[in-house]
């Protein structure tokens, strides 16, 4: 044999299984599969583990969990020993995070990175997964997982002219690695999701003028991020466990939960106190641990709404802009509402201009900027914040055809369907973490990760155990999931707004509400009702 021989990579290989991502989800998949003995192989694009944190390295890219719960809870021991330096760490320190658990459980050998899988084909006759990677490899595998990320699959609108735009235009879902210096630039930002809310205000304070480029108002609350003193981090340690033990069992994997309480039937003044001491606080908890109608009754909600709209009054000084600053039209927190450091008042800064595209749409762009039906704005750079294929786009694109040759992105040409938005029928031993149908989104995903990782490897083992092979799930199981995920939606005011969770941001993407929002401890629940029933609704031979 000789040497390149040795070293080449073997073309055709055999394995249990194949995972796909190498973020908190593939990472934790591969921990938990190779620790059940499972062969292995995994796949990831980028050059290292990370997913979003690994691409999303835009100016002020954070999570907004709170790092305490926006880690692993497998090893009580990493628990201990990682030490976070604020509330809601920013991109590079949670890429550390998962670059440090990838080294301590040696995952990176499970994986090829800068590799993209490029087809799944599912033999029936085998009873096996064929995947193919676009570095010519073939492996087949009899599971295969999915760990590619709900936001994964970044949307640049068409917008006439980009190729003839003189200046360097970015995504923040696709971020240089080697960072932008804006200074001295004159920066064009449209989009004003959770990534344009975080990003306007750390660009305005390098560049020499931005020019945001608003299509919908946005509500946003202010995350109060702060560093983490060492008494705090002690009582977090101390008490990690029953702060696990409350996110698994939230409605949005969180350590808080709705209050016991309506805002109709609050008195006002007790209401505006409460309002006013949980927007000191910061986070989430604002709209998600305070009252439990605001989601589900539009009366209650214009509270919530009207108070924030009030904030941005008396944040933004001068009129105009905060009236085109200011939502109106949509419920609050139907859209991902944003956390921010500093959003409105980035408005009162004099190097920044908002442009409303519903008063004068873009127009086209230019060599030197973007003209819309008002002006031409000259621009050296330009950021495209505007979001992602959310949860079926990463699936879809990524070519997975199941039995007899059906692809996955037919079968869900009029939204996706699935059972648990774990399994999909016509897709035998297909495991998605996070899929469209379960919490994913709306919830912390680090939470939601585990439990699927946790519940598929239990299924696998289940397997294992009975002498079986395959697992699908019936299609009636998955009618009646997807018509109860539909109905969940439809009790609330979410599916009244055009937003990324309906598929509204996507053109001629099917309206549906795309995750469940049942509740994440509900829905704990009710995978684990469904095992214990000897895995109801899925059939295994
Ligand atoms: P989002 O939340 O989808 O936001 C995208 C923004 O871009 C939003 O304001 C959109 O306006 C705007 N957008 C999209 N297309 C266009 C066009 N063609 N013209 C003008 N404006 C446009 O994505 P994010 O990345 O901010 O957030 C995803 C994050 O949510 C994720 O990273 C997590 O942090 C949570 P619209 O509202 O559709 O009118």
């Amino acid at each position: 044999m000789n040497s390149s021989e040795a070293t080449a990579p073997p073309k055709k290989v055999k394995v249990d299984a194949v995972v796909i991502g190498a973020g908190f989800a593939g990472l934790y998949a591969a921990y938990r599969l190779r620790g059940m003995g499972l062969s292995l192989r995994a796949f990831e694009r980028g050059q290292d583990v990370g997913g979003t944190w690994y691409w999303n390295r835009y100016p002020g890219a954070s999570s907004d969990s709170e790092s305490w719960v926006y880690a692993y809870t497998f090893s009580p021991e990493l628990e201990q020993e990682w030490e976070w330096s604020c509330r809601f760490p920013g991109q590079a320190e949670i890429l550390r995070y998962l670059q440090h658990v990838a080294t301590r459980f040696d995952l990176r050998r499970s994986f090829d990175f800068g590799t993209r899988v490029t087809r799944a084909i599912y033999d029936d006759a085998s009873q096996r997964w064929r995947i193919q990677t676009d570095q010519g490899e073939e492996v087949e595998c009899r599971h295969l997982i999915t760990a590619v990320g709900c936001l994964s699959a970044a949307q640049v609108p068409t917008l006439a002219g980009l190729e003839d735009f003189n200046g360097r235009w970015f995504h923040t879902g696709e971020w240089p690695h080697e960072g932008v210096d804006f200074s001295g630039m004159r920066v064009g930002i449209i989009g004003t999701g959770s990534s344009g809310i975080q990003s306007i205000p750390v660009i305005a304070r390098e560049a020499a003028h931005v020019t945001v480029f608003q299509r919908t108002p946005n509500f946003s609350v202010p995350a109060r991020n702060a560093p983490i003193s060492a008494a705090h981090r002690a009582t977090l340690k101390k008490k990690i466990m029953e702060i696990r033990e409350t996110c698994r069992w939230s409605t949005i994997g969180q350590p808080y939960d709705w209050r016991d309480v309506d805002a109709l039937s609050e008195d006002p003044t007790a209401l505006r106190r409460q309002f006013e001491a949980d927007w000191k606080k910061g986070g989430f908890e604002w709209m998600f641990g305070s009252y439990r109608d605001l989601m589900v009754d539009p009366k209650a909600n214009t509270l919530a709404a009207d108070f924030v709209r009030e904030k941005i009054t008396e944040i933004v000084k001068d009129p105009d802009t905060a009236r085109k600053l200011t939502p109106q039209g949509y419920p609050i927190g139907t859209k991902r509402l944003p956390l921010d450091m500093g959003y409105f008042e980035t408005f009162n800064r004099d190097n920044v201009t908002l442009v409303d595209l519903r008063e004068t749409p873009i127009d086209t762009i230019v060599a030197n900027g973007i003209r819309t039906s008002e002006r031409t704005y000259p621009l050296d750079a330009i950021v495209f914040a505007t979001g992602f294929d959310a949860l079926t786009g990463p699936l879809t694109r990524l070519n997975i055809y199941g039995r007899d040759g059906e692809p996955l992105a037919a079968k869900w040409s009029t939204g996706p369907q699935t059972y648990l938005g774990i399994c999909t029928h016509g897709f035998p031993n297909l495991f998605m973490i996070t899929g469209p149908g379960s919490p994913s989104v709306l919830g912390n995903m680090p939470t939601s990760i585990e439990q699927h990782v946790d519940w598929i490897c239990d299924l696998l083992g289940h397997l294992e155990a009975t002498g079986a092979s395959l697992v699908e799930p019936t299609p009636e199981a998955e009618l009646v999931w997807g018509a109860h995920v539909k109905a969940l939606a439809d009790a609330t005011l979410f599916p009244q707004t055009d937003s990324w969770y309906m598929g509204a941001n996507i053109p001629g993407k099917p309206r549906v509400f795309l995750p469940y929002i049942g509740g994440f401890g509900a829905y704990r629940k009710v995978c684990d009702d469904i095992a214990e029933n000897n895995y109801e609704g899925f059939r295994i031979e």
